[in-house]
Protein backbone atom coordinates (compact mmCIF):
# COMPACT_ATOMS: atom_id res chain seq x y z
CA UNK A 1 0.00 0.00 0.00
CA UNK A 2 1.44 3.29 -0.91
CA UNK A 3 1.91 5.55 2.16
CA UNK A 4 -0.36 8.43 0.65
CA UNK A 5 -3.21 5.03 0.35
CA UNK A 6 -2.77 4.45 3.81
CA UNK A 7 -2.94 7.84 4.87
CA UNK A 8 -6.79 8.23 3.05
CA UNK A 9 -7.98 4.07 4.27
CA UNK A 10 -6.81 5.75 8.13
CA UNK A 11 -9.22 8.26 7.74
CA UNK A 12 -6.98 11.22 7.67
CA UNK A 13 -8.27 13.86 5.55
CA UNK A 14 -6.57 16.34 3.41
CA UNK A 15 -8.62 19.04 5.84
CA UNK A 16 -6.62 17.35 8.63
CA UNK A 17 -3.01 18.16 7.06
CA UNK A 18 -4.35 21.23 6.06
CA UNK A 19 -4.92 22.64 9.38
CA UNK A 20 -1.57 21.54 10.29
CA UNK A 21 1.05 24.93 9.90
CA UNK A 22 3.23 23.54 7.27
CA UNK A 23 6.78 22.52 8.52
CA UNK A 24 9.07 21.21 6.64
CA UNK A 25 11.54 18.39 7.70
CA UNK A 26 14.35 20.93 7.01
CA UNK A 27 13.29 23.57 9.45
CA UNK A 28 13.04 21.04 12.52
CA UNK A 29 16.42 20.50 12.05
CA UNK A 30 18.95 22.33 13.91
CA UNK A 31 21.85 21.68 11.55
CA UNK A 32 19.39 23.11 8.40
CA UNK A 33 22.10 25.01 6.26
CA UNK A 34 23.12 21.26 5.43
CA UNK A 35 26.38 22.39 4.10
CA UNK A 36 27.49 18.92 4.11
CA UNK A 37 24.63 17.49 1.80
CA UNK A 38 24.28 15.46 -0.10
CA UNK A 39 26.37 12.22 0.89
CA UNK A 40 26.06 8.53 -0.34
CA UNK A 41 28.44 6.61 1.90
CA UNK A 42 28.83 2.79 1.53
CA UNK A 43 30.46 -0.62 3.38
CA UNK A 44 33.02 -1.40 1.32
CA UNK A 45 34.96 0.51 -1.33
CA UNK A 46 32.06 0.22 -3.97
CA UNK A 47 32.60 3.38 -5.50
CA UNK A 48 30.89 2.35 -9.07
CA UNK A 49 27.37 2.10 -6.31
CA UNK A 50 28.14 5.23 -4.14
CA UNK A 51 28.89 7.47 -7.07
CA UNK A 52 25.55 6.33 -8.65
CA UNK A 53 23.39 7.26 -5.89
CA UNK A 54 25.57 10.44 -5.29
CA UNK A 55 25.51 12.06 -8.65
CA UNK A 56 21.78 11.74 -8.65
CA UNK A 57 21.38 13.54 -5.19
CA UNK A 58 23.28 16.07 -7.05
CA UNK A 59 21.20 15.96 -9.74
CA UNK A 60 17.88 16.26 -7.19
CA UNK A 61 17.31 12.86 -6.26
CA UNK A 62 15.68 12.03 -3.19
CA UNK A 63 17.38 10.17 -1.02
CA UNK A 64 15.39 6.69 -1.33
CA UNK A 65 15.53 6.48 -5.25
CA UNK A 66 19.20 7.40 -4.96
CA UNK A 67 19.96 4.89 -2.54
CA UNK A 68 18.24 1.86 -4.47
CA UNK A 69 19.81 3.17 -7.81
CA UNK A 70 23.26 2.77 -5.60
CA UNK A 71 22.66 -0.76 -4.52
CA UNK A 72 21.66 -2.05 -7.86
CA UNK A 73 24.73 -1.20 -9.80
CA UNK A 74 26.30 -4.03 -7.43
CA UNK A 75 23.13 -6.22 -7.98
CA UNK A 76 23.73 -6.17 -11.22
CA UNK A 77 27.69 -7.29 -11.21
CA UNK A 78 28.29 -10.43 -11.93
CA UNK A 79 31.86 -10.56 -10.89
CA UNK A 80 30.72 -9.39 -7.12
CA UNK A 81 29.92 -12.83 -5.81
CA UNK A 82 28.54 -11.49 -2.08
CA UNK A 83 25.79 -9.78 -4.03
CA UNK A 84 22.70 -10.19 -6.19
CA UNK A 85 23.16 -11.88 -9.83
CA UNK A 86 26.32 -14.14 -9.22
CA UNK A 87 26.04 -14.22 -5.64
CA UNK A 88 28.31 -17.24 -4.20
CA UNK A 89 25.34 -20.07 -3.33
CA UNK A 90 24.54 -21.91 -0.19
CA UNK A 91 26.22 -25.50 0.28
CA UNK A 92 23.66 -27.23 -1.89
CA UNK A 93 24.11 -24.37 -4.43
CA UNK A 94 20.76 -22.28 -4.46
CA UNK A 95 21.71 -18.57 -4.68
CA UNK A 96 19.37 -16.91 -2.03
CA UNK A 97 19.26 -13.41 -1.53
CA UNK A 98 18.94 -11.23 1.10
CA UNK A 99 17.69 -7.51 1.05
CA UNK A 100 15.88 -4.36 2.69
CA UNK A 101 15.56 -0.60 2.50
CA UNK A 102 14.17 2.04 4.81
CA UNK A 103 12.57 5.15 3.81
CA UNK A 104 13.02 8.79 5.69
CA UNK A 105 9.43 8.43 6.69
CA UNK A 106 10.23 5.43 8.60
CA UNK A 107 8.74 2.98 6.13
CA UNK A 108 10.64 -0.48 5.69
CA UNK A 109 10.78 -3.34 3.29
CA UNK A 110 12.62 -6.68 3.43
CA UNK A 111 12.93 -10.17 1.59
CA UNK A 112 14.88 -13.13 2.84
CA UNK A 113 15.75 -16.25 1.48
CA UNK A 114 14.57 -14.64 -2.10
CA UNK A 115 15.87 -17.05 -5.56
CA UNK A 116 16.23 -16.21 -9.13
CA UNK A 117 15.77 -12.43 -8.91
CA UNK A 118 18.41 -10.26 -9.39
CA UNK A 119 17.57 -7.20 -7.90
CA UNK A 120 15.92 -7.78 -4.03
CA UNK A 121 16.39 -4.56 -3.49
CA UNK A 122 13.57 -3.53 -5.65
CA UNK A 123 11.33 -6.16 -4.57
CA UNK A 124 11.87 -4.34 -1.09
CA UNK A 125 10.78 -1.74 -2.32
CA UNK A 126 7.74 -2.80 -3.34
CA UNK A 127 6.98 -4.63 -0.41
CA UNK A 128 7.26 -1.69 1.72
CA UNK A 129 5.20 0.60 -1.19
CA UNK A 130 2.91 -1.88 -2.01
CA UNK A 131 2.09 -4.09 0.51
CA UNK A 132 0.85 -3.52 4.41
CA UNK A 133 4.04 -5.88 5.36
CA UNK A 134 7.58 -5.46 6.09
CA UNK A 135 8.79 -8.76 5.17
CA UNK A 136 8.21 -11.66 2.97
CA UNK A 137 10.28 -14.70 2.89
CA UNK A 138 10.93 -17.47 -0.03
CA UNK A 139 8.56 -18.83 -2.43
CA UNK A 140 6.16 -16.06 -1.08
CA UNK A 141 8.13 -13.46 -1.94
CA UNK A 142 9.43 -14.57 -5.18
CA UNK A 143 5.30 -15.12 -6.03
CA UNK A 144 5.45 -11.63 -5.04
CA UNK A 145 8.11 -10.98 -7.04
CA UNK A 146 6.64 -12.28 -10.15
CA UNK A 147 3.75 -10.85 -9.85
CA UNK A 148 5.27 -7.68 -9.79
CA UNK A 149 7.05 -7.99 -13.15
CA UNK A 150 9.92 -8.87 -11.60
CA UNK A 151 12.02 -11.05 -14.39
CA UNK A 152 12.88 -14.64 -13.45
CA UNK A 153 16.29 -15.43 -13.71
CA UNK A 154 19.19 -18.07 -13.12
CA UNK A 155 21.45 -16.25 -10.39
CA UNK A 156 24.50 -18.76 -10.33
CA UNK A 157 27.42 -17.72 -12.56
CA UNK A 158 29.42 -20.36 -14.09
CA UNK A 159 32.46 -18.44 -11.98
CA UNK A 160 30.17 -19.34 -8.74
CA UNK A 161 29.13 -22.72 -9.68
CA UNK A 162 32.79 -23.40 -10.36
CA UNK A 163 34.06 -22.51 -7.06
CA UNK A 164 31.21 -23.63 -5.17
CA UNK A 165 32.02 -27.20 -7.05
CA UNK A 166 35.92 -26.55 -5.67
CA UNK A 167 33.86 -25.57 -2.43
CA UNK A 168 32.62 -29.05 -2.39
CA UNK A 169 35.78 -31.05 -2.80
CA UNK A 170 36.81 -30.46 1.04
CA UNK A 171 33.07 -28.63 2.44
CA UNK A 172 35.34 -26.67 5.11
CA UNK A 173 33.39 -24.02 6.54
CA UNK A 174 34.94 -20.68 7.25
CA UNK A 175 33.82 -17.55 7.59
CA UNK A 176 36.45 -15.99 5.29
CA UNK A 177 37.76 -12.59 7.02
CA UNK A 178 37.95 -9.85 3.72
CA UNK A 179 36.50 -11.02 1.37
CA UNK A 180 38.11 -9.98 -2.19
CA UNK A 181 38.08 -6.64 -0.44
CA UNK A 182 34.18 -6.39 -1.03
CA UNK A 183 31.16 -8.02 0.48
CA UNK A 184 27.67 -7.12 1.30
CA UNK A 185 26.31 -3.85 0.39
CA UNK A 186 24.78 -1.04 2.99
CA UNK A 187 24.47 2.28 1.54
CA UNK A 188 23.43 5.55 3.43
CA UNK A 189 22.36 8.57 1.00
CA UNK A 190 20.92 12.09 2.68
CA UNK A 191 19.54 14.41 0.06
CA UNK A 192 19.72 18.00 -0.57
CA UNK A 193 16.44 18.10 1.64
CA UNK A 194 18.53 16.73 4.86
CA UNK A 195 16.08 13.37 4.42
CA UNK A 196 17.92 9.75 5.11
CA UNK A 197 17.00 6.80 3.48
CA UNK A 198 19.23 3.13 3.46
CA UNK A 199 19.04 0.07 1.85
CA UNK A 200 21.26 -3.19 2.49
CA UNK A 201 21.67 -6.43 -0.07
CA UNK A 202 23.11 -9.24 -0.15
CA UNK A 203 23.82 -13.37 -1.12
CA UNK A 204 24.70 -13.93 2.32
CA UNK A 205 27.46 -16.15 3.40
CA UNK A 206 28.96 -18.22 0.61
CA UNK A 207 28.17 -21.73 1.49
CA UNK A 208 25.69 -21.12 4.19
CA UNK A 209 23.47 -23.68 5.40
CA UNK A 210 20.11 -23.87 3.01
CA UNK A 211 17.95 -21.39 4.65
CA UNK A 212 20.50 -19.69 6.68
CA UNK A 213 19.01 -15.91 6.75
CA UNK A 214 21.80 -12.94 7.49
CA UNK A 215 21.28 -9.66 9.40
CA UNK A 216 20.93 -7.46 6.51
CA UNK A 217 17.26 -7.67 5.40
CA UNK A 218 16.58 -7.41 9.40
CA UNK A 219 15.77 -4.05 10.03
CA UNK A 220 18.02 -2.88 13.34
CA UNK A 221 20.84 -5.64 12.28
CA UNK A 222 22.06 -4.87 8.90
CA UNK A 223 20.17 -1.46 8.59
CA UNK A 224 18.38 1.21 10.49
CA UNK A 225 17.92 4.69 10.52
CA UNK A 226 15.85 7.38 11.98
CA UNK A 227 15.80 10.41 9.65
CA UNK A 228 15.43 12.86 13.08
CA UNK A 229 19.22 11.17 14.17
CA UNK A 230 20.82 9.57 11.51
CA UNK A 231 21.17 5.59 10.12
CA UNK A 232 23.83 2.46 10.21
CA UNK A 233 24.86 -0.17 7.94
CA UNK A 234 26.54 -2.99 8.63
CA UNK A 235 28.75 -6.08 6.59
CA UNK A 236 30.59 -9.25 8.28
CA UNK A 237 29.35 -12.22 10.79
CA UNK A 238 25.20 -11.50 10.54
CA UNK A 239 25.12 -13.20 13.40
CA UNK A 240 27.11 -11.18 15.53
CA UNK A 241 25.31 -8.41 13.85
CA UNK A 242 21.91 -9.72 14.07
CA UNK A 243 22.22 -10.52 18.03
CA UNK A 244 23.49 -7.00 19.27
CA UNK A 245 20.82 -5.74 16.83
CA UNK A 246 23.79 -3.25 15.26
CA UNK A 247 22.18 -0.65 13.18
CA UNK A 248 19.33 0.03 15.97
CA UNK A 249 22.09 0.00 18.76
CA UNK A 250 24.02 3.00 16.92
CA UNK A 251 21.21 4.63 16.10
CA UNK A 252 20.29 4.81 19.46
CA UNK A 253 23.91 5.96 20.47
CA UNK A 254 23.87 8.98 18.06
CA UNK A 255 20.33 10.37 19.70
CA UNK A 256 22.01 10.18 22.92
CA UNK A 257 24.93 12.50 21.60
CA UNK A 258 27.52 10.33 20.31
CA UNK A 259 29.01 10.91 16.91
CA UNK A 260 28.55 8.19 14.33
CA UNK A 261 32.70 7.22 15.04
CA UNK A 262 31.93 6.88 18.85
CA UNK A 263 28.92 5.00 18.21
CA UNK A 264 30.06 2.64 15.70
CA UNK A 265 32.94 1.63 18.21
CA UNK A 266 30.81 1.62 20.96
CA UNK A 267 28.88 -1.19 19.03
CA UNK A 268 31.93 -3.39 17.97
CA UNK A 269 33.05 -3.50 21.01
CA UNK A 270 29.43 -4.68 22.49
CA UNK A 271 30.05 -7.24 19.54
CA UNK A 272 33.85 -8.14 20.70
CA UNK A 273 32.63 -8.83 24.59
CA UNK A 274 29.65 -10.85 23.61
CA UNK A 275 31.44 -13.33 21.43
CA UNK A 276 34.75 -14.86 22.69
CA UNK A 277 35.48 -16.01 19.14
CA UNK A 278 35.33 -12.38 17.67
CA UNK A 279 39.05 -12.68 16.07
CA UNK A 280 37.58 -15.45 13.92
CA UNK A 281 35.04 -13.01 11.71
CA UNK A 282 34.51 -9.63 10.78
CA UNK A 283 31.72 -6.93 11.68
CA UNK A 284 31.91 -3.33 10.19
CA UNK A 285 29.38 -0.71 10.58
CA UNK A 286 29.45 3.04 8.96
CA UNK A 287 27.16 5.79 10.06
CA UNK A 288 25.95 9.04 9.03
CA UNK A 289 23.85 11.81 11.00
CA UNK A 290 21.82 14.25 10.21
CA UNK A 291 24.65 16.83 10.01
CA UNK A 292 26.35 14.77 7.84
CA UNK A 293 29.29 13.52 9.90
CA UNK A 294 30.04 9.94 8.85
CA UNK A 295 32.17 7.41 11.14
CA UNK A 296 33.31 3.48 11.08
CA UNK A 297 34.72 0.55 13.01
CA UNK A 298 35.21 -2.74 12.70
CA UNK A 299 36.59 -5.73 14.32
CA UNK A 300 39.59 -6.66 11.96
CA UNK A 301 41.76 -4.26 9.57
CA UNK A 302 41.00 -4.13 6.14
CA UNK A 303 37.46 -2.85 5.81
CA UNK A 304 36.90 0.33 4.07
CA UNK A 305 33.74 2.04 2.95
CA UNK A 306 32.94 4.47 -0.01
CA UNK A 307 31.91 8.30 -0.04
CA UNK A 308 30.78 10.80 -2.72
CA UNK A 309 30.27 14.23 -1.22
CA UNK A 310 30.81 17.42 -3.04
CA UNK A 311 31.08 15.45 -6.24
CA UNK A 312 34.02 13.45 -5.03
CA UNK A 313 34.37 9.45 -4.88
CA UNK A 314 37.06 8.12 -1.87
CA UNK A 315 37.48 5.16 -0.41
CA UNK A 316 37.88 5.51 3.33
CA UNK A 317 39.92 2.89 5.38
CA UNK A 318 37.98 1.99 9.27
CA UNK A 319 39.38 2.65 12.03
CA UNK A 320 39.31 -0.95 13.96
CA UNK A 321 39.94 -2.94 16.89
CA UNK A 322 42.52 -5.84 16.11
C1 LIG B 1 25.42 -11.91 6.14
N1 LIG B 1 26.24 -9.71 6.62
O1 LIG B 1 24.62 -12.54 5.46
C2 LIG B 1 25.95 -10.62 5.57
C3 LIG B 1 27.06 -10.96 4.66
C4 LIG B 1 28.28 -10.24 4.83
O2 LIG B 1 30.54 -10.57 5.19
O3 LIG B 1 28.31 -9.04 5.00
N2 LIG B 1 29.35 -11.00 4.84
O4 LIG B 1 25.80 -12.28 7.24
Amino acid sequence: MKRRNFIKTTGMSAAAFAATPSVSLKSLNPFSTMQNTPISIATWNFQKATKKAGEMLFQGANALDAVEQGVRVEEANLKNTTVGNGGAPDRDGNVTLDACIMSPEGDAGAVVYLKHIAHPVSVARKVMEETPHVMLAGEGALQFALENGFEKVDLLTEESEKEWKQWLEHKHYKPIINIENHDTIGMLCIDEKGDIAGACTTSGLAYKMNGRVGDSPIIGAGLYLDNEIGGAVATGMGEAVMKSVGSFLIVELMRQGKSPQEACEIAVKRIVAQNRNYEDFQVAFVALNKKGEVGSYCIHKGFSYAKYQNGEISNNPSQFYI
